[in-house]
């Protein structure tokens, strides 16, 4: 019953989105490609925290949960959580731009750099593009190299406490450069890729790429 309940409450938020998407609701016709401001173009700050997903929130416990990376790899690993906890360890500052029109400044995010699990993983000379899957089905697509920025993060704690459930604790990827879709919650596997494959979102109308100063929001 909860199963079928969150299925009627996905159906209609993923049709409210691609229609969204469909009429290109949201767009102002600006751009700030030189990032003159701070908050980019259509956003207002927030100071809470929005949940968006797709009505299903994973209970993963830490215990449970593994981080498998595979694909276009020389090196693929399943990390459980004292695999994942024994890899160096980061703090990085950044904002959220999420496509529904809020942003969110100065987020303290713990965990490891995703630089630092390439490093271990070591991706082959073809690989181009990384695809993030969470425990809840979601998946979205992002370039290797834009994956590897330095702000990046496979995170497991927000401005010093663990990532709650419903922000997609035990850990979640942080890439803020781009929407906020990009950084998938509960996740559980990156598949390394040499041919681009769009995501969930990427799928059902929006942008492949999602940069918030040009207002990539749809394609
Ligand atoms: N696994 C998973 N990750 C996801 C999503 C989702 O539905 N499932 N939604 C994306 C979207 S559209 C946004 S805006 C952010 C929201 O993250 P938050 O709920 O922590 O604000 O998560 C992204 N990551
Ligand atoms: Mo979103």
């Amino acid at each position: 019953m909860a199963e079928g309940k969150g299925k009627s409450v996905r159906d209609k938020l993923v049709a409210i989105k691609q229609a969204w998407a469909e009429s290109g609701r949201l767009l102002t016709g600006k751009s700030d490609p030189d990032h003159a401001h701070r908050l980019p173009p259509g956003q207002r700050l927030v100071t809470n925290w929005p949940v968006l997903d797709l009505g299903v929130k994973p209970d993963i416990g830490k215990d449970e949960w593994r981080l498998t990376v595979d694909g276009a790899v020389a090196n693929p690993v399943i990390w459980d959580w004292a695999a994942y906890k024994a890899q160096p360890q980061i703090d990085d500052v950044s904002d959220i731009h999420c496509v529904t029109q809020w942003s969110r400044f100065d987020n303290r995010w713990s965990g490891v750099a995703t630089s630092q699990l390439l490093s271990v993983v070591q991706p082959l000379p073809q690989a181009n593009v990384v695809v993030l899957h969470g425990a809840d089905g979601y998946t979205t697509n992002v370039t290797l190299e834009r994956f590897a920025g330095d702000d990046c993060l496979i995170a497991h704690g927000h401005d010093g406490v663990p990532l709650s459930r419903e922000h997609g604790g035990p850990v979640r990827a942080i890439i803020p450069r781009w929407y906020f879709w990009k950084s998938a919650k509960w996740l559980t596997r990156i598949e390394v890729l040499a041919v681009d494959k769009p995501g969930f979102w990427e799928l059902r109308g929006y942008h492949n790429d999602g940069d918030p100063w040009t207002e990539q929001r749809y394609n």
